[in-house]
């Protein structure tokens, strides 16, 4: 029994030494000094001894135990320990590393612009139309009263897909959609905004532009409200001070037509340069719908009158900006885009 005792203590001491992890070790207690283990099977088994010996065998069970649990309690501390530290190697964190700064995007200049367009319409009471960007002659031409021999019509002036079908070469086209589904409910007070195609390639034209174009039909619109409107529009756009100025011109779809300046918004009119020394900056078009294209849309112009106007988003966004080359826009630089508001700025 002794003999057997003391090899059960010296298995389970090399035992205890080749555990290397807390799994191993925990089979080892189990296997020794578990409820089924080797030292509880030998204390079961006294009475198979003679009574004159089982106290010395019972005390030497003691002590054996005594000792594994012991030696056991050393083993998990250096298991433990070994275990940390394994974990930590493998764990590199160098505090000295910078943090990763994450920059937010910032709206493109473009978008921002355009954003900044409609809201202001939309203040005024304004709807936001849309429409196809691919369209028929009809209604990017016929119904606008644009003549068969106006240059727009060329082919070397716009991107035809078909004999009838183009790309839109303004967002008019819209307008014309808008009233024909709507007719004879009053008023129309849209604007709409959106892209166009024009074959066009320098500094200051792209063959991709944005437009805005607004259109105002009731009874009784005048010119005066046509002036009204433009100037509540660019003085919010551009500050109080702002004046406007209309200069006679001439379109298809509207007559009479003007061009519109706004002073110029970097001298506020003092002439620089700019305004190229004039104070002014000719940012959009405009007139009295043409009473053929308040006819295209269902609307009589006996009982009718309507304003039109229309805007080129890119350049009011190069002169708020001051950015003097169109294709930046459309560079998808990151240091060009970066300059434009929002906190990565
Ligand atoms: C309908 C009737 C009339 C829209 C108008 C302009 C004047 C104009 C230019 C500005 C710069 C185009 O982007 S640009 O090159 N636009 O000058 N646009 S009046 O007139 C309309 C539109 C729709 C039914």
């Amino acid at each position: 029994m002794r003999e057997e005792l003391l090899k059960i203590k010296q298995e389970a001491e090399k035992a205890l030494a080749a555990a290397t992890d807390s799994a191993a070790l925990e089979q080892v207690r189990v296997r020794y000094l578990g409820k089924k283990g080797e030292l509880t099977k030998v204390s079961r088994s006294m009475r198979d001894i003679p009574p004159e010996e089982r106290p010395v065998i019972g005390r030497l069970v003691n002590e054996v135990k005594a000792s594994l649990e012991s030696l056991l309690e050393e083993r998990r501390q250096e298991v433990e320990r070994a275990e940390k530290e394994r974990r930590l190697g493998a764990e590199v964190i160098d505090i000295t590393l910078p943090g990763r700064v994450r920059r937010p995007g910032t709206p493109h200049p473009l978008r921002a612009t355009l954003a900044e367009i409609e809201d202001v319409f939309i203040r005024m009471g304004f709807q936001v139309a849309t429409g196809p960007e691919v369209e028929t002659d009809y209604y990017n031409f016929e119904a606008l009263n644009i003549p068969s021999d106006h240059p727009a019509r060329d082919m070397q002036d716009s991107f035809y897909i078909s004999r009838d079908v183009l790309l839109r070469t303004h967002t008019s086209p819209v307008q014309i959609r808008y009233m024909q589904a709507h007719a004879p409910e009053l008023p129309v007070k849209i604007i709409s905004p959106g892209r166009v195609y024009r074959r066009d390639d320098d500094p200051t034209h792209s063959p991709m532009f944005y437009q805005v174009e607004g259109l105002q039909v009731d009874h009784g619109i005048t010119f005066g409200d046509l002036k009204g409107v433009l100037l509540a529009w660019a003085r919010a756009m551009y500050g109080e001070g702002t004046r406007i100025r209309l200069r006679p011109s001439y379109f298809p779809f509207t007559e009479p037509s003007a061009e519109v300046d706004v002073s110029c918004t970097m001298c506020g009119g003092e002439g620089c340069r700019v305004c190229k020394g004039t104070g002014w900056l000719e940012v959009l078009g405009a007139g009295m719908v043409h009473p053929t294209v308040l006819r295209n849309g269902g609307y009589d112009p006996e009982k009718v009158t309507g304003f039109a106007f229309g805007m080129g988003v890119e350049r009011i966004a190069m002169l708020k900006y001051g950015i003097d080359d169109i294709r930046l826009f459309y560079a998808n630089d990151i240091r060009f885009l970066r300059q434009f508001g929002g906190i990565g700025a």
